[in-house]
C-alpha cells in the first residue's frame, strides 16, 4: 500500500505537469477538434520521435515552487513560499504568468516582504484577483497535508492561495482543487463512486463557502458558487455522453477565472473515467488529459488541473513514459514527489 501511495504522489506531481506542458501550445487558441487530438499524442508517443522538450509554464513554475518550499520548511511558511514565487518569477518571467499577477511579484519584491498578503489584498482595487494561478499550484498542499484533518488542508491551500489571490473565489478555488486531489488520493483505484465524490466535496465547500465574519460578498458575487457549480457538474455527469463541449464552456466554464476552470477540471477527470466518443487514449489518464484540451480556453490551466487530480488516482503506472519523457522538468516532479511522500508519511 505504500508503494501504492508513493506511486499515486508521482501520478499527482507528473499529471500536473504533462498538463501544463501537453496543454500549453492550445492555450487561448481555437479549440483543437478530437481528431487533432488523437493525432498529437499519437505523433508523440512514437518511439523514435525526438521533439524539442515542451516547455512547462507559470503552472509547473508555481507548482515547483510551492513543493520545495514545502520540502525546506516542512510544512507551509507564507515568507519562504513568497520569496520564492518572486525569485522564480525573476529569473523566468515569460513562463506566460497572468497579466496582473506580475504587479504582485513586483509589490512583494520592493516592499522586502514586510506583509506577505498585503500586495494580494490590493490587486483590482482591493477585491483581489479571481484567476485561477491560486489553484493551478496547490497539488503539492493536497500531498503534503493529505492526513490532516479537513480544517487544516483547507486553510493552508487558503493562505497558500492568498499570497497572491485575495478574492475569495480565487482562494476558495485553489481550496476546492486541493480537496479534489485529496479525495482522489484517498479513494481506491477500483472503487470511484461519481455521485459520492461530488457529494463529498460538495460537503466540505459547503462549509468553506458559509460565509465568515471577515468575509464579505462581492456586487454579483453569490455565496455558495463552488458548492452550486458542483450540483451542475453532478447534473453533466449524470447526462453522460449526451454533453456537449459548448454545454460544458456554458454551466462550468473554461477560462482563467478560478470559478469558471477548476470545477471544469474536476468534471475532465470524472467524465474520463469512462470512455468518451472519438477520444483514443491509452489510459484513462490520458483521455483525462486529452478531454481537458479538447474544452480549449486555459489548456495548460485545466490540463494541469485536471492531471492532478487523475494522477492521484490513477497513479503514475498510468502515465505512459513515452508522453513523460516529452516534459520539461520531469526528474523534478518526480523527486519532489517522492520527498512530500517521505515528509507526509513521517509526519
Ligand atoms: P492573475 O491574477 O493575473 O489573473 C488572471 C486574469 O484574470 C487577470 O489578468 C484578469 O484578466 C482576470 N481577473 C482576475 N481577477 C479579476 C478581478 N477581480 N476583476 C477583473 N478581472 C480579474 O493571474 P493568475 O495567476 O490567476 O493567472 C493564471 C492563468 O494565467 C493561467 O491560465 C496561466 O496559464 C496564465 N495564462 C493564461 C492565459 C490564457 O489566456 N488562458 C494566457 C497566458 C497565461
Ligand atoms: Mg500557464
Ligand atoms: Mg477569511
Ligand atoms: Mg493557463
Amino acid at each position: 500500500a505504500v508503494e501504492l501511495l508513493v506511486g499515486r504522489f508521482r501520478g499527482s506531481m507528473v499529471g500536473a505537469l504533462m498538463g501544463d506542458c501537453l496543454g500549453a501550445p492550445f492555450e487561448a487558441e481555437p479549440r483543437a477538434a478530437r481528431s487533432v487530438l488523437n493525432s498529437y499524442f499519437k505523433r508523440l508517443s512514437c518511439p523514435d520521435i525526438k521533439v524539442p522538450y515542451k516547455a512547462y509554464t507559470d503552472d509547473t513554475a508555481m507548482t515547483r515552487c510551492v513543493a520545495l518550499s514545502l520540502i525546506q520548511e516542512k510544512g507551509y511558511n507564507a515568507e519562504d513560499m513568497a520569496k520564492r514565487f518572486v525569485k522564480e518569477f525573476y529569473a523566468e518571467p515569460r513562463r506566460g504568468y497572468g497579466s496582473n499577477v506580475v504587479d504582485v511579484f513586483a509589490a512583494l519584491r520592493i516592499s522586502k516582504f514586510e506583509d506577505v498578503y498585503g500586495p494580494a489584498a490590493w490587486q483590482f482595487g482591493g477585491s483581489g484577483s479571481y484567476g485561477n494561478g491560486g489553484a493551478m499550484r496547490v497539488a503539492p498542499v493536497a500531498l503534503f497535508y493529505h492526513p490532516a484533518p479537513d480544517q487544516k488542508v483547507v486553510s493552508v491551500a487558503k493562505d497558500m492561495a492568498l499570497i497572491t489571490h485575495g478574492n475569495r473565489l480565487g482562494y476558495n478555488g485553489a481550496v476546492l482543487q486541493c480537496l479534489a486531489i485529496r479525495e482522489a488520493l484517498h479513494t481506491p483505484t477500483n472503487q470511484l463512486d461519481v455521485v459520492k465524490f461530488i457529494q463529498s466535496l460538495k460537503e466540505m465547500m459547503k462549509k468553506v463557502e458559509t460565509l465568515g465574519e471577515d468575509e464579505i460578498l462581492e456586487k454579483g458575487q453569490i455565496e455558495f458558487e463552488y458548492t452550486g457549480r458542483l450540483s451542475r457538474l453532478a447534473s453533466l455527469m449524470e447526462r453522460g455522453d449526451q454533453v456537449s463541449i459548448d454545454a460544458v464552456e456554458e454551466e462550468l466554464g473554461n477560462d482563467i477565472s478560478a470559478h469558471r476552470s477548476v470545477p471544469t477540471a474536476i468534471y475532465s477527470f470524472l467524465r474520463a473515467s469512462n470512455s468518451i466518443p472519438n477520444i483514443e487514449a491509452e489510459t484513462a489518464f490520458m483521455r483525462t488529459i486529452h478531454y481537458a484540451i479538447s474544452l480549449g480556453g486555459d489548456t495548460d490551466t485545466i490540463a494541469s488541473m485536471a492531471g492532478s487530480i487523475a494522477g492521484a488516482f490513477y497513479g503514475i503506472a498510468e502515465i505512459p513514459e513515452s508522453l513523460q519523457r516529452h516534459c520539461e522538468g520531469l526528474a523534478e516532479a518526480i523527486q519532489q514527489a517522492d520527498q512530500l511522500h517521505s515528509l507526509a508519511t513521517n509526519t
